[in-house]
């Protein structure tokens, strides 16, 4: 591995200047209200700056820019703004077509600034530029053209009835929405969210992560350029444990869709509970298995293995990061994975050779250090990596374990970065339809080992045999699986999680569905005495 960060000059690619640091609330980008009084109480009346924080470049650890620090009264004006455009506001009243054809603008927009907001996201997060350029991004703008075409196409359906009544359902929009979302995808997440719930017609409060704020703001300007009515999308940056709290907490917030920690996913639920019952749909962590049999091609599996667990930087929540492999050929994938994970270049991620790029902040990389330190304490062996890398910025080296148990920390914790588990099984894969032979018992074993985790987000199942691919991935409780791949996605194929790893699906209608109320409208069919 190089131990000197290349520095971004080498894309020749010119960081951008940023242009939006306030919250955006009613279509004005606006400071935050307690920074304002604080000036107040100073004082400092003729000048209003609202309170700030900083936002910090992971490449670095240097500070970017400081981004106006909403709070409880801010999120209270997002919220009154949302609701005066949904209860009178154009939005939810124009037709699907109407709103697709602004979603469609919006999505022209962002096609348009694709090389900006891949490098916000690069400064903002570590992503790898090129990847943001050729992926994320993108991906942003074909999120709004994909609900953009079911805008026009949702529908309730007429029902049946042993009564002589005529009933139909039909299908409205939730209401105003509260998006919590994380720092890993700042944009997919901004729109996996935002798109759909554009589409159903709501209207919504955005509360990025706190590390991740530029991007989104970004996208709040391009919304009100593409024709989106003021109101309809609020972004308000500031911190979980204040802003985050307040829309979670809100009682004229009509649903929460939450992508984050375990942890911080149960307390949206209680303060859900204990408000105003809103709807609640979450997204949260995951440690997914990858069973690897005998009969996968080696190479190609310590490959997948890898880009599973490395990809982002392991700030994944279907990260490959407990990975099974069959005894006949596991001792030539440990040393292909090794060899790999030696050879994986670390970098400035806006150098199109790098393929991993800084945690996000100094608290991912000292959690995933300390993690690392755990595993080694429980008894597990590291095979490669374990340490910080380069001279600044938060950098970790690809790790891998083994030695690993199932009940050992470092196999049940989601550990967010580039850790991989390396563990081995016995089994053979030639099953057929007897559930008590032998060698169905343990196919069922490595079922079993997979299934042992409080998460169910993802899995992946590498082999030739579709018998075994099948009885495993119809025995996972998991709410993705990979077969013969891993790490794919698609606009239209629903993404969540079972178990603690959440619940609501995003992407595909699914995604678009949970938006959306379903309202049973009935009437006798003659004038009958009822
Ligand atoms: O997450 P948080 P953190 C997991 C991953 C990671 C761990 C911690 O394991 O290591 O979570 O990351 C907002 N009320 N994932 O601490 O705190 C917060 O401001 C309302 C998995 O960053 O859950 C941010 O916008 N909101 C994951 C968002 O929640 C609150 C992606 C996520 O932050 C809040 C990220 C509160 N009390 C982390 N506290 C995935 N599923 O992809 C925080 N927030």
């Amino acid at each position: 591995l190089e131990q000197n960060n290349t520095s971004a000059d080498q894309s020749h690619f010119k960081i951008p200047d940023i242009k939006f640091t306030k919250l955006f609330i009613n279509g004005e980008f606006v400071d935050s209200i307690k920074g304002q009084i604080d000036c107040l109480h100073k004082d400092v009346s003729s000048k209003t700056i609202g309170r700030t924080f900083d936002t910090v470049d992971p490449r670095t650890g240097e500070v970017i820019v400081r981004i106006a620090e909403g709070d409880k009264e801010d999120v209270d004006a997002a919220v009154k703004a949302a609701r005066e455009a949904f209860d009178h506001g154009p939005w939810p009243r124009m037709s699907g077509f109407q709103r697709a054809r602004i979603m469609l603008k919006f999505a022209d927009l962002i096609e348009q600034n694709i090389e900006e907001l891949a490098a916000l996201d690069c400064i903002d997060a570590g992503k790898l530029f090129l990847w943001g350029k050729l992926v994320d991004i993108p991906f942003g703008a074909r999120l709004l053209q994909y609900y953009a075409g079911a805008a026009d196409k949702v529908h309730g359906e007429v029902l049946k009835s042993s009564r002589p009544l005529h009933a139909y359902t039909l299908k409205e929009p939730i209401g105003v929405v509260g998006h919590i979302i994380p720092w890993n995808f700042p944009t997919s997440n901004f729109f996996m969210k935002v798109a759909p719930a554009l589409a159903a017609g709501c209207t919504m409060i955005v509360k990025p992560a706190e590390q991740t704020p530029l991007s989104a703001l970004f996208h709040a300007h391009l919304a009100k350029q593409a024709g989106v009515p003021d109101g309809v999308l609020n972004v308000v940056t500031g911190f979980g444990h204040t802003a985050g709290a307040a829309v979670s907490s809100h009682m004229d917030i009509d649903m929460v869709s939450f992508t984050g920690s375990t942890e911080v996913g149960r307390l949206i639920m209680q303060a859900a509970a204990t408000s105003n019952l809103k709807m609640v749909s979450l997204e949260l962590g995951g440690k997914s298995p990858l069973i690897i049999f005998d009969d996968a091609d080696v190479d190609k599996a310590a490959e997948l293995a890898l880009n599973g667990i490395l990809f982002n930087k392991g700030e994944v929540c279907a990260a490959s990061s407990r990975v099974y492999v069959q005894e006949g050929i596991y001792g030539e994938f440990e040393k292909k994975l090794i060899e790999k994970a030696k050879a994986w270049k670390l970098g400035d991620p806006f150098d199109p050779e790098t393929r991993q790029g800084p945690q996000v902040d100094k608290k991912q990389f000292e959690r995933i250090l300390s993690y690392i330190d755990i595993g080694v304490k429980e008894g597990g062996t590291l095979l490669t990596g374990g340490k910080p890398w380069g001279s600044k910025g938060y950098y970790v080296e690809p790790t891998v374990f083994v030695d690993v148990k199932e009940d050992m920390q470092i196999a049940r914790d989601e550990i967010f970065g580039p850790v991989l588990s390396l563990m081995k099984f016995k089994c053979t894969p030639k099953i057929r339809s007897c559930l008590r032979s032998v060698t169905c018992r343990t196919v069922e074993e490595a079922i079993e080992r997979a299934n042992n985790s409080k998460y169910g987000l993802a899995a992946g199942v590498l082999t030739k045999d579709m018998n075994v691919a099948n009885r495993v991935s119809r025995s996972i409780r998991a709410g993705i699986i990979w077969i013969n791949c891993y790490s794919s996605l698609d606009v239209g194929f629903p993404f969540g999680g079972y178990k603690m790893s959440g619940f609501g699906r995003e992407l595909g209608l699914d995604g678009l569905h949970k938006y959306l109320q379903v309202k049973t409208v009935m009437t006798p069919l003659h004038d009958s005495p009822w």
